[in-house]
C-alpha cells in the first residue's frame, strides 16, 4: 500500500501502485461517484450510504456486481471529493480493473489484479477533471475524429414494435429533416444471441438498409452481441462460450425481455471469431453505424477461458468487434464500462436511458433505484460525465419534441433538447405521425443549431444568449423510511420476479401494438 499526502492546489501527481491511500485533512463535504457502465449512477452526493439498488436480479446489468452491497462512498476507476472550500481531490486509476471508496478520512484507490498508474489531482473541479481526461487519452490512444452525427432511432417510441411496413412508411415520412443516420433498435432479431431477421422483417436486413440509403441517409443497427439467451441457437450450440461463475455455474449478466441473459466469454478464440464474423455479416448488410449495447457482459466477474482480468478481457473483446466492423463505421457503445472503452468506439452512452416520464417514484425512491430509464436519471448522470467530451462523442440519448408519446413538461423536454446541444449528440425517435409542423420546425432548427456553448459551473451553461440550468435534475431523492421503506422492500423483491416482469414487458408490447394501429 502506498500513503501519500494529496498533491498542492493546481497540481497532479502520477504514482504507480497496486492500492493507494490519501490522508485528507478534514471529512469533505461530498463525493462524486463514478458508476461502472453506461447506465450506472455518476453523481455528487454527501457522505451518507446510499441504499443498496433494487431488484438484485438486476445488479449484472445496471452497476458493477462486484460493488453492489459497498456501504461506504465509492466509484468505479476514479472518485473526488470536495472541500468545504469547493475544492475537489481527484484520484482516478489510468488503467482497467480499478475501484475507489472512502474509507473514513482516507481516500483509497486499488486495482484488482497486479499494479497500474494513479492520477491524483487538486483544484478546481473543471480544470482537475481535464487534466484526467488528457492523462487517459494519452493512455487509452485517443483520437477524436469522427463528426457528430444526427440521429433518428426507432426505441424511444415504436420499442420492440417495430416491422418492415411501419419503418419503411416513417423513413418516407422523415421527408427532408437533417438527419445523417437512421439507425434500426431493438426487435428486428429472431432472438437475443441469434442476429438475423425476424419474421417482421421478411425482406430481411439488407433490403432495410438499402430502404433506409435510398432516403439519403446512413442505415444504423443496434444489436446486443456479448449477450445471450439460453433458448437462443447461439447459447444451444455454444454453451462452452459463456462465462460461469466461482461455483462453475452459468454466471448471470441480468435478466431482460423477459429471460435470464447470459454473457459471452470475450477470451474463447472461437466466440472471438463469430464476433468478428458477425460484425462483417451486420456491415455487409448495408449498416455503416453500429450500437452495440449491454457490453458491460464481456467485463462481468467470473471464470473465463484464458485468466485475465475482466475489463481486459472486455476490452480485447472490443479491439475484435472494432477491427472486424472496420475503423470507417461509426461505433456507439452502450451499458458499456466506461474507461475501458476508451480508444475503441467513435461514441459512448454516459447515462441511463431516457423515457416519457421526468421519474419514476417506484424505481428511484422506493428502489432506490437511479439506473432505471427516465428522463431525471438520464439529465443527471450525463451532466456528471460531461468531463469525458474531450475523449470521445458523448450520447445522452434522446430528445422529445412531440407531446405525443411522452407525459413531459414542455421544461423537460427542452432540458433534454438542451443536454443534446451540450453534449452535440443529437437525436430523436419522435414519429412523424405525431409531429405537428410547428414540432417539425424545433426539430429541424434543433438538427441545425451550432450555437457556442460555454460551461459557466456543474450544472450551469451558456447556449448561445441562453443561460441553462441542469440542477433540477441533479438532486438524488431522499431514502424511503418507515411504511415506504417497507414497500420499497416489497416491490423490490415482487419486480424481482421474473414472471411479474414477463407479465409487464407482455402488457407493454400490447399497448404498443394497439398505439401502431392509431397511427
Ligand atoms: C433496447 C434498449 C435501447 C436503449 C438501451 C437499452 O434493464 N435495464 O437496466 C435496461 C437498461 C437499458 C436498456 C434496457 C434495459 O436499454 O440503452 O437505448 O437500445 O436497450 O432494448
Amino acid at each position: 500500500m502506498t500513503s501519500i499526502p494529496p498533491p498542492e492546489i493546481n497540481d497532479f501527481k502520477i504514482i504507480t501502485a497496486s492500492c493507494v491511500t490519501l490522508d485528507l485533512p478534514a471529512l469533505p463535504s461530498s463525493f462524486y461517484r463514478h458508476g461502472w457502465q453506461s447506465w450506472s449512477l455518476a453523481a455528487w452526493t454527501d457522505l451518507t450510504p446510499l441504499p443498496v439498488q433494487r431488484p438484485v436480479n438486476l445488479h449484472p446489468q445496471q452497476i458493477d456486481p462486484a460493488y453492489a452491497y459497498e456501504s461506504r462512498p465509492n466509484g468505479s476507476w476514479l472518485g473526488a471529493v470536495e472541500s468545504a472550500d469547493g475544492k475537489v481531490l481527484l484520484l482516478g486509476a489510468l488503467g482497467t480493473d480499478a475501484h475507489v471508496r472512502l474509507n473514513g478520512g482516507q481516500f483509497e484507490g486499488q486495482y484488482e489484479a497486479g499494479t497500474g498508474d494513479w492520477f491524483i489531482a487538486f483544484g478546481g473541479e473543471q480544470v482537475v477533471f481535464s487534466q484526467y481526461a488528457e492523462e487517459l487519452g494519452k493512455r487509452f490512444d485517443v483520437t477524436k475524429t469522427k463528426p457528430a452525427p444526427r440521429v433518428w432511432c426507432s426505441w424511444y417510441s415504436l420499442y420492440a414494435a417495430i416491422d418492415e411496413g411501419i419503418l419503411h412508411e416513417i423513413f418516407d415520412r422523415l421527408g427532408d429533416l437533417p438527419f445523417d443516420i437512421l439507425q434500426v433498435d431493438d426487435g428486428w432479431q429472431i432472438k437475443i444471441g441469434d442476429w438475423e431477421a425476424n419474421e417482421k422483417f421478411p425482406s430481411g436486413m439488407a433490403a432495410l438498409a438499402d430502404k433506409i440509403k435510398s432516403t439519403g441517409r446512413k442505415a444504423g443497427l443496434w444489436l446486443a452481441p456479448l449477450i445471450a439467451v439460453k433458448s437462443s441457437q447461439l447459447f444451444r450450440e455454444h454453451p462452452d462460450w459463456f462465462l460461469k461463475d466461482e461455483k462453475g455455474k452459468f454466471a448471470s449478466a441480468g435478466f431482460n425481455w423477459g429471460e435470464q441473459l447470459y454473457a459471452l466469454d470475450t477470451t474463447h478464440p472461437a466466440a472471438l471469431d463469430w464476433l468478428a464474423a458477425l460484425m462483417r455479416q451486420v456491415r455487409a448488410w448495408g449498416f455503416d453505424y453500429l450500437k452495440l449495447d449491454f457490453l458491460y457482459a464481456g467485463a462481468l466477474p467470473g471464470k473465463r477461458h484464458a485468466d485475465v482480468p475482466r475489463e481486459i478481457a472486455y476490452r480485447n473483446g472490443l479491439k475484435i468487434l472494432r477491427e472486424a466492423m472496420g475503423e470507417d463505421a461509426f461505433f456507439l457503445t452502450c451499458g458499456a464500462p466506461i474507461i475501458p472503452s476508451l480508444g475503441l468506439c467513435d461514441a459512448l452512452r454516459v447515462g441511463p436511458d431516457v423515457s416519457g416520464e421526468w421519474e419514476s417514484y417506484r424505481d428511484v425512491v422506493l428502489l432506490s433505484n437511479p439506473t432505471t430509464p427516465g428522463t431525471r436519471n438520464a439529465i443527471r448522470t450525463t451532466i456528471n460525465r460531461l468531463w469525458l467530451s474531450s475523449l470521445l462523442l458523448i450520447d445522452p440519448d434522446v430528445a422529445y419534441f412531440s407531446s405525443k408519446g411522452n407525459s413531459l413538461s414542455e421544461e423537460h423536454k427542452k432540458l433534454l433538447q438542451d443536454l443534446a446541444l451540450v453534449c452535440n449528440f443529437k437525436a430523436t425517435s419522435d414519429l412523424p405521425q405525431w409531429l405537428s409542423e410547428d414540432d417539425k420546425e424545433t426539430l429541424r432548427s434543433f438538427l441545425l443549431s451550432a450555437q457556442k456553448i460555454n460551461r459557466a459551473g456543474r450544472c450551469t451553461f451558456q447556449l448561445g444568449d441562453r443561460q441553462v440550468d441542469f440542477s433540477s435534475a441533479g438532486e438524488l431523492p431522499t431514502p424511503p423510511t418507515g411504511f415506504n421503506a417497507l414497500i420499497g422492500n416489497l416491490v423490490g423483491w415482487v419486480g424481482g420476479l421474473g414472471l411479474v416482469r414477463q407479465i409487464l414487458d407482455e402488457m407493454g408490447s400490447k399497448s404498443l401494438e394497439k398505439m401502431k394501429k392509431e397511427l
